[in-house]
């Protein structure tokens, strides 16, 4: 199964060190975390990657490096996720090789269509809704744009940009199989509880679209 909820670590968003935040999600049953940060040079960058990647190593969640296949390849990451500015999937796939995750930023269906048959292992498709935290963000897609692709692929949709609790049902129904979430885990008091909250929707909403996820789960397929 791919994990439900896939929480982003925004350097410029965390109230707690990275990796003390990293820890409380992983704890709280998170399984699929991404380091991201905008501002930092590359040494401080790699050197934060490597830190967080050791923590993470011993721990059941993947740990993905944002922007970087160079670095999540030095670091010994679990995966590396590219945009459409980034090194190529294929590219990253080269120097990530085959046990690394290597995942795509889209923004529409023609970059949805593009990436459907190459060997990326999720596609992230957004900002699903207005979001504050990417500068610059493509236009928003509405989970219109999730329906669309999941028509197009079997590989694992992950749905990003201005996700929250209340919008996550949504997303899931129109066949995202994950969300990427910042904010709204980031800034909440307890970003750990709002993870598991973020988790117990996600098996609500599998369960009541009879996805195979929720199957796996016992749910029942609703008409
Ligand atoms: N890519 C598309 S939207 C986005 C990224 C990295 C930001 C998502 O952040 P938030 O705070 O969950 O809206
Ligand atoms: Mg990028």
């Amino acid at each position: 199964m791919f994990p439900p909820l896939y929480a982003v670590l925004d350097e410029e968003l965390m109230k707690t060190p990275a990796v003390k935040c990293a820890a409380e999600l992983v704890s709280a049953g998170v399984k699929l975390i991404q380091y991201r940060a905008k501002n930092l040079s590359s040494r401080k960058y790699f050197e934060n990657c490597a830190t967080l990647a050791e923590a993470l190593a011993t721990r059941s969640a993947r740990f993905i490096v944002n922007d970087r296949p160079d670095i999540a390849a030095m670091v010994g990451a679990g995966g590396v996720h590219v945009g459409q500015h980034d090194l190529h999937p294929a590219d990253a796939r080269r120097i990530c090789g085959t046990d690394r995750w290597v995942g795509v930023s889209t923004h529409n269906l023609e970059q949805v269509r593009a990436v459907a048959n190459t060997p990326v292992d999720y596609i992230a498709v957004g900002p699903v809704y207005p979001t504050a935290t990417k500068k610059n963000p493509d236009p928003v897609v509405g989970p219109a744009l999730i329906r669309e692709a999941r028509k197009l692929t079997r590989k694992p949709i992950v749905a990003i940009g201005g996700i929250t609790l209340e919008r996550a049902p949504e997303v899931f129904a129109a066949g995202a199989n994950s969300v990427a979430v910042i904010r709204d885990i980031l800034e909440s008091r307890d970003p750990a509880a709002r993870a598991c909250e973020f988790l117990a929707v996600a098996v609500r909403s599998q369960v009541a679209s009879g996805s195979a996820e929720g199957k796996s789960r016992g749910g029942k397929r609703n008409g």
